[in-house]
């Protein structure tokens, strides 16, 4: 048995231990040397690559570095990723960036690298991009593909760091404040997840990411981004846009095509949207082109009747109507005026003009209307209404009551059969489709069908509020616009009270005094299809009465839209159920009027531009596209 070891001897130890290990270490490494020394030049090249070899792998095995510098596995990782942070970029640098982040860069009108496209701009000045921006400029990706991306330039002339908001909210700020505030939850949203980065948000939904910093882009110059008159020429942010465009209707529309299209909807579409390019460039091009769908849509017209078929078949020169009936719709029929109208005017040729005069001259003294009040179909044999009856100021009646008015201001205000019966029937819906909810009094029109009233609203009736506002600022009565700011409530009701702030399709409304809600939605109406009609009405309100409520309504309508409706890959859709938040149902598909109309009446309610395409002198016809007021005659 040892002795217990002393304190001495463990030190002693110890240090002799050090020596010894001290003195064999330099014994070590002096015959290491030796033996570096003994190796050829070839040996220690080896060994020397072997070594940074070595090194390599264990930094890019350590797991952060391996994170940023090498594989990027899901590009909405990284998208995340880029959120966290923003941090200025000193004046010069160049930060080259993925296309993800370019776009997203883009989206929030943050600087963007050459890969996003020229018109997007270089990062001059400092500005503000996601940190790991630079990362691809340190190890570039090869395998990245380069996608060009389309430049969202009516974000990137101006950042509009002081126009972030609803614009009654507008002040100057900094550029963190681009960045969309949270926006209050709807109830009984519980799948939804959320994330929340700063002042940010990520949005999603089956089926769909929204990013609610790529939300409303604060409204572009409209000085700049729309001519203010007719062929005005001023260089715009939109012209690289607009020659692209105009070289495909050159070179690729053609109307030439064995293929049956509606009248209404071509003549509106197509040949309003010509016409108004016409006028908004002074472009000879457009005028052609509206002249030649004008010219093939004619044969329509070639009815017993006069009154035009619904389908015409563009390359044949043949029209017929639906394949079930002889009827055509008479908001069809009578919503094609404003149209044919100014194309006579701008060709000095009479036939455009004289075929829709006459189906007006018809539909103004046909029997079968009450008080005004229009059925929605019309034979295109007998010229007579069938399905008498039934009125509504929603679906196939709709745009009738519109382009009454709108032709008697397109015509200086002279055809007093248009405007007698367009004031005719304005009373005939204030005695026979106006009623008021029982709960909170809220007005609407409804619909009526063998003399039973059906409180039953369709959305389209939401043009109504601004039709009306449009016809008191031209002098009829003011209790016209009393009811349109009465309406415009309703409207705006039926989007407030849904839980993804959109409105249905349809909305039955309670006239039960005590008993529930304001309105019902069905099953089957809970679809919304990025309708324009109340965006529409607020911006007539809003021009009329400079009341910034509507201007906020609007923009509440607008986070909801991006909120629930925008597709990540690009573009909006449709949803089915607009009570469910946690699944509004995404349809992939975007109506054309969303663009056509939608978008831009938001852009005309956001403007600050009070004659921004002024209402004392265009008539926007059922697209949103503006024609001229006709000049007086002498
Ligand atoms: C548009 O195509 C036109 O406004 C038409 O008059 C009816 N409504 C749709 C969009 O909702």
């Amino acid at each position: 048995m040892y002795p217990p070891p002393r304190k001495d001897f463990i030190s002693l130890t110890l240090s002799d231990q050090h020596s010894r290990s001290y003195n064999n270490g330099k014994h070590r490494r002096q015959s290491c040397l030796r033996k570096w020394k003994q190796l050829s030049r070839l040996q220690r090249s080896l060994v020397l690559f072997l070594l940074g070899l070595l090194l390599i792998c264990g930094l890019l095995s350590y797991p952060g570095l391996s994170r940023q510098w090498g594989d990027v596995p899901d590009r909405e990782d990284w998208v995340e990723l880029d959120d966290r942070e923003l941090r200025p970029v000193p004046p010069g640098a160049n930060p080259v960036a993925g296309p993800a982040v370019g776009a997203r860069a883009a989206a929030v009108g943050l600087a963007a690298g050459p890969e996003v496209g020229p018109a997007l701009g270089p990062a001059a000045g400092p500005v503000l991009i996601p940190v790991p921006e630079i990362i691809p400029e340190i190890i570039p990706e090869p395998q990245k593909p380069k996608v060009l991306l389309l430049p969202k330039p009516l974000v990137k002339k101006r950042p509009f760091l002081n126009k972030r908001g609803p614009p009654s909210q507008q002040r100057a700020g900094n550029a963190s404040e681009l960045l969309v505030r949270k926006q209050p939850e709807p109830p009984g949203k519980t799948e939804e997840v959320e994330e929340e980065k700063g002042d940010k948000q990520l949005v999603s939904w089956r089926g769909a990411m929204i990013e609610a910093d790529q939300a409303t882009e604060a409204p572009p110059s409209p000085e700049r981004d729309i001519p203010a008159s007719p062929g005005a020429k001023d260089a715009s942010p939109l012209e690289p846009e607009f020659a692209e465009a105009r070289n495909w209707v050159e070179t690729e529309l053609s109307f030439s095509k064995d293929v049956d299209v509606n009248l209404f909807e071509s003549t509106i579409r197509i040949l309003g949207g010509l016409l108004s390019t016409y006028h908004l460039t002074g472009d000879q091009l457009f005028l052609d082109k509206a002249t030649d769908i004008g010219t093939r849509l004619m044969p329509a017209f070639k009815t017993p009747s006069k009154i035009p078929f619904s389908d015409v078949n563009l390359g044949k020169g043949s029209a017929h109507p639906p394949r079930w009936t002889a009827d055509s719709t008479v908001a069809e029929v009578t919503s094609v005026q404003l149209e044919f109208r100014e194309l006579s005017r701008l060709t000095q040729d009479p036939q455009y003009q004289e075929v829709v005069n006459e189906v007006m001259r018809l539909v103004h003294k046909l029997p079968g209307k009450r008080d005004g009040l229009v059925p929605m179909f019309i034979n295109t044999n007998s010229g007579q209404f069938t399905h008498k009856g039934a009125f509504t100021l929603g679906a196939r009646a709709d745009s009738y009551y519109e382009y009454l008015l709108k032709q008697w201001i397109q015509g200086g205000k002279t055809e007093n059969d248009l405007l007698e019966d367009y004031l005719q029937a304005v009373e005939g819906v204030k005695k026979h489709l106006l009623k008021q909810t029982g709960p909170s009094r809220l007005t609407f029109v409804g619909e009526m069908s063998q003399n039973r009233f059906n409180p039953k609203m369709d959305h389209l009736v939401c043009f109504l509020p601004g039709t009306l506002a449009l016809g008191a600022h031209n002098g009829l009565p003011t209790e016209h616009m009393e009811l349109a700011l009465q309406l415009m409530e309703t409207c705006h009701q039926m989007y407030v009270q849904m839980e993804t702030g959109l409105s249905p399709e349809i909305a039955h409304f309670n006239l039960q005094p005590h008993d529930g809600r304001e309105l019902d939605v069905k099953p089957a109406d809970r679809h919304n299809l990025l309708r324009p009609e109340t965006v529409e009405s607020l911006f007539y309100l809003h021009r009329f009465t400079q009341d910034s409520k509507y201007r906020d309504w609007g923009w509440d309508i607008l986070q909801s839209f991006n909120k629930y409706t925008r597709v990540p890959s690009g573009g909006y859709t449709s949803i089915n159920n607009v009570r469910d938040p946690v699944n509004p149902g995404p349809r992939d598909k975007m109506e054309s009027f969303f663009l056509g109309e939608t978008l831009k009446y938001f852009y005309l309610l956001f403007s600050d531009e009070p004659d921004l395409l002024s209402l004392d002198k265009y008539v926007f016809n059922t697209e949103a596209h503006p024609l001229p007021i006709w000049p007086s005659a002498p």
